[in-house]
């Protein structure tokens, strides 16, 4: 099969269906070249110094990892100079990194979270990077007000998983396209033209160790799917948790599955960020078919009120999802 470079389906797509401009291009090439250069960090482990904490916490009051830390450094300069971006978002930073005056201002504000699943990190276990892209609001300044618009208004989202291989799940409203990172080329490689989520599942991702916490719906779900071929479900269901969000999430585009981290009693408002977690999942998993809503309303619908707000988050299977957000309602 010929290789289809990222670099070539993005000029393609900017050629052809003119829904990737030059600007946008070139950001999603520089976030692509960053996470070559993180993924090359991570895949040094315990011989790069890289792992442990780093000493410090960000605006979550979380310990830092040093692999948080370089990875947000990677992320941030890579992308500060390239005149494509008015200001740029992450878990690691309080607030928005504005582009130094030295550098030309863009259209486009870069949300993302640098490093995902960090307490994976010194266990040798998947993790990855998050990037959501908004517009910036014309003649508007690039503070956090600009950013927290709802996740309808992405104009691309994708991720990348650092595990046996490095892979990248990109959207730019045009369904979800997959690229395995040929290390020899340092070329991203298409291989997964068109991914879709089929609309039912025998697979379930959460983790069991906040039962005792959840809400009614997540339990009714939950207890349902261990009943097993004897439940109500009539078949039974596998059980999966990473606790790399994109991990989980990749294994659902790439065999189906329901992820799930509702907001309960321990996780008043979720445990996982609407704007760098929550938003680009759910626009990546509409695209390909499946669902997301935070278990009453759809993710992409949320109107954010704070950079780092959190959100429940039940995503994947369209079936399975609409049947877990029927009974939070049934159980208004
Ligand atoms: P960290 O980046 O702090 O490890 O959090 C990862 C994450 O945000 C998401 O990737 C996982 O799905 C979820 O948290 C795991 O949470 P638990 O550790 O509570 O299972």
């Amino acid at each position: 099969m010929k290789k289809i470079t990222l670099t070539q389906y993005l000029i393609e797509l900017q050629r052809n269906k003119g829904c990737v401009s030059a600007e946008l291009r070139l950001l999603i090439e520089v976030v692509a070249r960053a996470c070559k250069r993180i993924s090359h960090e991570v895949s040094k482990g315990a011989l790069g110094g890289v792992l442990g904490g780093a000493g410090t916490e960000n605006i979550q009051g979380e310990a830092q990892k040093k692999l948080d830390v370089i990875a947000n450094e990677v992320l941030v300069e890579a992308n500060e100079w390239g005149g494509h971006l008015a200001a740029l978002a992450s878990e690691e930073m309080e607030h928005p990194h504005q582009i130094p005056s030295r550098y030309p201002r863009g259209e486009f504000l870069l949300l993302m979270d640098p490093l995902d699943g960090s307490s994976n990190i010194d266990v040798n276990v998947s993790i990855g990077t998050i990037f959501s892209v908004l517009r910036c609001p014309e003649g508007v300044e690039a503070n956090e007000q600009a950013f927290l618009q709802p996740g309808s208004a992405q104009v691309a989202a994708g991720f990348a998983v650092y595990g046996p291989s490095t892979v990248l799940v990109l959207t730019v409203g045009r369904g979800v396209v997959e690229f395995t990172l040929d290390r020899e080329l340092g070329s991203f490689i298409m291989t997964e033209a068109n991914v879709t989520l089929s609309a039912d599942t025998q697979e379930f991702a959460i983790n069991m160790s906040n039962m005792r916490n959840w809400e009614s719906p997540i339990k009714r779900y939950i207890d349902e799917c261990l009943a097993g071929k004897t439940g109500p479900r009539g078949k039974d269901f596998n059980m999966r948790w990473v606790a790399s969000m994109v991990a989980d999430v990749f294994r659902i585009m790439a065999r189906g599955g329901i992820f799930m981290y509702p907001k309960d009693s321990k996780h008043t408002a979720g445990r996982l960020r609407l704007m760098y977690e929550a938003n680009p999942m759910a626009f990546i998993v509409e695209q390909a078919g499946g669902a997301a809503t935070d278990g009453y309303r759809r993710i992409l619908d949320i109107q954010p009120v704070a950079l780092h707000e959190r959100v429940g988050v039940i995503l994947g299977a369209k079936a399975e999802v609409e049947r877990v957000t029927r009974y939070h309602h049934e159980a208004r």
